[in-house]
């Protein structure tokens, strides 16, 4: 953003001497963060953003406030990234396999079939292994982020118009994958084609046929439409990738002592009500894709698995000592 531009964002920025830091009050100024998500208004991580909002604004009488941005209106996750490293943005909710590229330990967690399930994930996201990883990111000088905690986002399944039961399925068909080499090769080892492609560009490529299918959640199949366009639902399992959420850097070094703490406070909040909200959403979502004709198949998870062993061996020999405390963890 340029700087006059920055200026005229007069009502939520404060001024400190001369310097003008987007997000900061000054004395009593009120200040609105700019908060945003890929996901609209009610899905489990937006929603627990906006209620941290209330919650922040009634802790302060005011002073801070949180606006959200849902459904791509400030871009997808890359551009939020950026937005939220020069201060344009202050919480920005990612996927982890969007933030591999900025902080490379995060790939550990974006291997295919890394986890044995989604017990197993809350598992080592709740204990030191998932906060090691936080603290990585956040005392990362490329990062300029600082994280307030992690989401929940489920197992990943490919979705297309006809069942995909074995890898030999996958074969010709191009499917949509999250910008990061390490997924379209996952892809590529499953028997598909990979292509990447931003999650704004998928609905359209689906419907025109520029991909066959891509790979996500129930909640996001339902939530972004997809599953009008897509109505097999086959549960290869082969990513469980969680998600964080957090704070612009160059916002939060110029807040008081005070008010970081009450951030820190109510993001541990955020963080466990999401994981409340998804498990409902999750059988709310299963329950209404099933009643819009969506086909639920079962894969051959075995077989999957063996396909991806390369792409384990291949980027995983670099994190060998944290992918052993993963399958450590029980
Ligand atoms: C969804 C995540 C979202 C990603 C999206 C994707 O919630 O953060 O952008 O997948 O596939 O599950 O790009």
């Amino acid at each position: 953003m340029k700087r006059r531009e920055v200026l005229k964002l007069g009502a939520w920025s404060g001024l400190i001497g001369s310097t003008v830091i987007q997000g900061v009050a000054s004395a009593q100024e009120k200040v609105v963060w700019k908060a945003s998500d890929v996901h609209p208004l009610g899905y489990p991580t937006v929603e627990a953003i906006v209620r941290m909002g209330k919650k922040l604004e009634a802790a302060t009488n005011g002073r801070i406030s949180i606006q959200m941005y849902p459904l791509m209106q400030l871009g997808g996750e890359k551009e939020m990234i950026e937005q939220a490293q020069v201060g344009a943005l202050q919480i920005a909710r990612i996927s982890v396999g969007a933030m591999g590229p900025v902080v490379d330990d995060l790939n550990v967690f974006n291997l295919p079939f890394i986890f044995r399930d989604e017990a197993h994930m809350r598992k080592v996201i709740d204990g030191p292994i998932g906060q090691d990883l936080l603290d990585r990111i956040t005392s990362s000088a490329q990062s300029r982020l600082v994280v307030l905690g992690w989401m929940d986002a489920g197992t990943r399944n490919v979705y297309s118009n006809k069942p995909v039961v074995k890898p030999a399925d996958l074969k010709g068909m191009k499917i949509r994958m999250m910008g990061n080499p390490l997924f379209v090769e996952t892809m590529n080892a499953m028997g598909g084609n990979g292509v990447p492609m931003g999650f704004n560009e998928l609905y359209s490529a689906l419907q025109s046929g520029v991909v066959d299918g891509a790979e996500n959640n129930p909640p996001s199949l339902l939530a972004q439409n997809h599953y009008t366009v897509s109505k097999v639902y086959s549960l290869t399992g082969h990513l469980i990738i969680p998600e964080i959420f957090v704070f612009s850097r160059r916002t939060w070094d110029a807040l008081s002592k005070d008010d970081q703490a009450l951030v820190r406070k109510l993001s541990r909040e955020a963080q466990v009500e999401q994981r409340d909200l998804w498990d409902k959403y999750v059988a709310e979502a299963e329950t209404k894709l099933k009643a819009a004709g969506v086909k639920f198949v079962e894969a051959d998870k075995d077989a999957f698995y063996k396909a991806t062993q390369p792409v384990r061996d291949k980027y995983g020999s670099k994190y060998a000592a944290l992918l052993k405390r993963i399958e450590e963890t029980r």
